[in-house]
């Protein structure tokens, strides 16, 4: 029997890439997504349009409890991976209501619809570094104590207390990753790493000359998104529900991440980078570095790419993107 499971957020960087994983595995993929999405496909669906005829699509809204109950009572799934949400930080400082509203009641419904419809069904849901903050200590681990700096990673801390509560309260095989942060060329245009590649791209090919960005000394852990899709397939394997730290153990500025990019392309990025107040966030995350032992030890997962090789490979496939594109407007 081919194991079952309901992605959400399958239209995102890591669904497109778990979807990839899982197929390869032998699972049948279901994917929840926003109903606008299923109505306009060629615009909403760029990170799956390859895999659109090997998964199934039901449409429900993280904001309606009835829209996922729905989806949960048609099929009996094995797994869920709870993937949705409002994923940028920045924008949770402009509306942190619509992304509490999101991240943690999106969180809740799907928990308890589980647990009234199929309390057997595995759950992960995406917990972040975000809910490290101002960190205790470094590296941080499973036994951090959170200290989250913006509404993003308060409604991340939330979804992880809800997670262990379900876990503890009805006996439900409910895990929570603590990613942090995993990249790669299919990363949203507005997180910092796809922001530096596509804008090198852009100015090696004379279509732009700056590039504005806002705490350069922002200093994280980054590793590629399809490394750690293979970290929260592992979580849902284990004979017991536990909590991982998955990271690289590296942290680089995003000044290094400028170097290495623009240099990538033969590029000296003093040139081309501004700072500007705008991108600057009311409360940082400064530091981040994650000690990922126990995923390592008890998963036996680790990373295949290191931070060249991720940053070069962003860099590489934007170039490639964007000549194309230009090669396609010049020929019209
Ligand atoms: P993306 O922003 O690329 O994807 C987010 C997904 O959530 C999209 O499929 C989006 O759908 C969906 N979504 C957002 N709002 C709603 C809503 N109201 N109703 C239904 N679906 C919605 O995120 P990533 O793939 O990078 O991250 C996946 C998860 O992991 C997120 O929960 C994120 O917070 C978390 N995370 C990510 C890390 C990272 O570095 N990438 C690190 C740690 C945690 P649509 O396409 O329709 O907008
Ligand atoms: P982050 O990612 O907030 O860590 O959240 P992001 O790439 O947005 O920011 C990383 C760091 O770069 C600094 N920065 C800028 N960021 C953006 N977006 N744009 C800029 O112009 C800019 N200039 C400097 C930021 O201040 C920050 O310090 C990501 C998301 O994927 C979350 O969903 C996830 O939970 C965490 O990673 C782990």
């Amino acid at each position: 029997m081919k194991k079952k499971a309901l992605i959400t957020g399958i239209t995102g960087q890591d669904g497109s890439y778990l979807t990839e994983h899982l197929l390869e595995l032998g699972y049948e993929v279901h994917g929840l997504v926003r109903r606008v999405a299923l109505e306009d496909p060629h615009r909403r669906f760029t990170r799956i349009g390859h895999l659109l005829d090997k998964v199934t699509l039901h449409p429900a809204s993280l904001e309606s409890y009835p829209s996922i109950f729905h989806v949960v009572s048609q099929h009996e799934f094995n797994e869920c991976y709870h993937l949705a949400a409002q994923s940028f930080v920045a924008e949770s400082f402009r509306d942190g209501f619509s992304t509490m509203n999101t991240n943690i009641n999106g969180t809740h419904y799907m928990l308890a619809a589980l647990r009234e419809l199929q309390p057997k069904c595995r759950f992960y849901f995406a917990g972040s570094s975000e809910m490290f903050g101002k960190v205790r200590e470094t590296p941080q681990k499973e036994t951090t104590p959170f200290h989250p700096r913006s509404p993003y990673g308060i409604s991340k801390v939330a979804g992880f207390d809800l997670t262990r509560n379900y876990r503890e309260a009805y006996d439900m095989f409910c895990v929570s990753g603590i990613l942090f942060n995993h990249e790669g060329p299919r990363r949203g245009f507005e997180f910092v790493t796809r922001k530096i590649t596509s804008a090198v791209a852009r100015i090696k090919l004379g279509l732009a000359n700056e590039l504005r960005l806002g705490n350069l000394e922002a200093k994280r852990d980054w590793g590629h998104a399809q490394d750690y899709v293979r970290a929260m397939h592992l979580m849902l394997q284990q004979e017991t529900a536990n909590d991982y730290v998955v990271a690289t153990g590296e942290t680089h500025t995003v000044r290094e991440f400028c170097e290495l990019a623009f240099g990538e392309a033969g590029l000296d990025y003093n040139q081309f980078v501004r700072i500007d107040d705008r991108y600057l966030r009311p409360a940082e995350v400064d530091l981040l570095v994650g000690d990922s032992s126990k995923a390592r030890r008890e998963l036996g997962w680790q990373p295949k790419y290191n931070f060249p090789q991720l940053v070069r490979e962003m860099v590489q496939s934007d170039l490639a993107a964007q000549r194309q594109q230009s090669s396609a407007s010049s020929n019209r």
